[in-house]
This record gives structure tokens, C-alpha cells and sequence, in this order.
């Protein structure tokens, strides 16, 4: 989710005094003519990455609404199930889902399409910039296509600053309209806590990851929400939100998938009825 935050700057006493920043959400503005530039601010696809092999992220999926359109990414968790964004699996009516698997090319019709009997939302989720933006979807059917691993207490170092991640998506292109018809991937380096604390007023360690250069450049974009941000093939992070995309001092911010491994874990299961 796309998110302008204002900060409020208060003199007193010859102190500066940074206030808390309100969160207001914006749709995304239109897109800058250099899709790609460190730090131009523009709100194109993921930017500054590549084209991507779904040989290398068979887990990596879309989400459609009931006429195709592609709104969000997810990650394929267990073989009947994904997961993606709180603010994702809420954009679109449970039985208006539908689960693009095995397809890096939106224009094909490769792989699968699933929909969804279910839908777990993060329990006390209300807002991205709250946190708990996580939410896992059960399919009807099984995917073909192995799921990424989720991280468990010996990944903890994941998440050091520094740590090279990878992110995924199908998001916007250009111009407030098309978005890419091609799965795109780009390297992302962890931020640490202390640092995203001061690119965001709404930052919580506990429930949120951020990636990307303080210089911008490359990032997660619009329509990459609910996609993941791995690490070889474990998911550290899922695409949340970002005060525009790939600007200075504004990394992308990711759901902390160890803080909900548990729940994801437990929401995967294929269950046995009766
Ligand atoms: C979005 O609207 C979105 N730069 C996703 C990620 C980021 C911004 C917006 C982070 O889906």
C-alpha cells in the first residue's frame, strides 16, 4: 500500500522537536518518466530490478479480482494455500479471488488458476502502518509448484541489516495504469530497526521489516503488495507498504513473516475434515 506521511516539525526552546508523523493514505500518484532512477520518487513497478525466472521462485503468485485484473502479489506457503497482505486479502471479496500460479507472463495462460475457500486475516489487523498486515488464503485444488520455506528461530539473522533479500512482483508499470506483464525481482539489502525508525514514525520492529538503500532506487512498488521478500528461498518479509516507492530515506516496509511463522504455519496445514 502506497502511504504519504507528513512530519511535523516543532521549535521549542531552540530544540527541534520531530512529532509524531500522521499516516495518511493516498492512492499512488502517476508515474515519472525514468522508471528506475535512484531516487526520482517515481511510482513504476518494482523498481531498478529484473525480469525474473519462476524456475528460480516456483512460490511466487498473483492475485486477480473475478475479471483478471492482477491487484496484489502473494507466496505459495503449503501446497493449498498462500500467503499475502492483510490489506490485500480485504481489497477483494473472498469468492472474487483468484490464485495465479506458474505464470511469469500475465498475457499467457500458463499454470493455474485457483480460488479461495478461505481467508485468515492477522488477528487485530486495521491498517498496514499498524501492522499484522498478513493474511493467508486457502485454495480450492492443490498447486503444482513447491512453496517457499517459512523462517524459524535459527533464521533470526535473516533480518540483520545488510542481509540480501529478494523481492518479487507483478506490479505497476507506468503512468497510474498498466503494471508489469512480467514477473520482476530486484536485491534489496535489509535496513536495520533503528534506521527505518527514522525513515517512519510507524515503524514497530516487532511486526515490520524494511529493505532497500538509503540512496532509493530500488524497491517494491504498487501492485507488488502480498508478494514476497526472500532470502535464497525462505520468507523473511511480504510486500506491505512504502511512502511512494525507491525514494531516499524511504525503504519499502514488509510484514516480519518470523513474528507470524506460527499462524502462517498453522493456517497452511492442509486440514482433514471430520
Ligand atoms: C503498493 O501500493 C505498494 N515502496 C507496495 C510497496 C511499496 C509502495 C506501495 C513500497 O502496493
Amino acid at each position: 500500500m502506497s502511504v504519504k506521511f507528513r512530519r511535523s516539525l516543532l521549535f521549542a526552546s531552540g530544540a527541534l522537536l520531530a512529532v509524531a508523523a500522521f499516516a495518511v493514505p493516498v492512492v499512488a500518484g502517476t508515474a515519472a518518466a525514468d522508471p528506475g532512477a535512484a531516487g526520482s520518487g517515481n511510482q513504476a513497478r518494482i523498481v531498478g530490478g529484473e525480469k525474473a525466472s519462476l524456475a528460480d521462485h516456483p512460490y511466487a503468485v498473483y492475485l486477480t479480482d473475478a475479471g483478471g485484473n492482477q491487484f496484489c502479489g502473494a507466496v505459495i506457503v503449503s501446497s493449498t494455500s498462500v500467503a499475502t497482505a492483510a490489506h490485500c486479502a480485504k481489497a477483494v471479496a473472498k469468492q472474487d479471488i483468484r490464485v495465479v500460479a506458474g505464470r511469469e507472463d500475465k498475457r499467457t495462460g500458463d499454470g493455474q488458476v485457483l480460488g479461495v475457500s478461505k481467508v485468515w486475516v492477522s488477528q487485530g489487523y486495521t491498517d498496514p502502518t499498524k501492522g499484522g498486515d498478513v493474511a493467508v488464503l486457502t485454495v480450492r485444488g492443490q498447486f503444482g509448484y513447491r512453496p517457499a520455506k517459512l523462517p524459524d528461530s535459527g533464521d533470526a539473522g535473516l533480518y540483520a541489516k545488510g542481509t540480501q533479500a529478494t523481492v518479487l512482483g507483478w506490479g505497476r508499470i507506468a503512468d497510474g495504469g498498466a503494471r508489469s506483464d512480467y514477473l520482476r525481482s530486484a536485491q534489496v539489502p535489509v535496513v536495520s530497526d533503528s534506521e527505518c525508525r527514522t525513515d517512519y514514525d510507524v515503524y514497530d520492529q516487532r511486526t515490520m521489516v524494511c529493505a532497500g538503500y538509503a540512496e532509493g532506487g530500488v524497491d517494491a512498488c504498487q501492485g507488488d503488495s502480498g508478494g514476497p521478500l526472500v532470502v535464497g528461498d525462505t520468507l523473511i518479509g511480504i510486500v506491505s507498504f512504502g511512502d511512494g516507492c525507491a525514494k531516499a530515506n524511504r525503504p519499502g516496509v514488509y510484514t516480519r513473516v518470523s513474528t507470524y511463522a506460527d499462524d502462517i504455519e498453522a493456517q497452511a496445514k492442509p486440514r482433514l475434515l471430520g
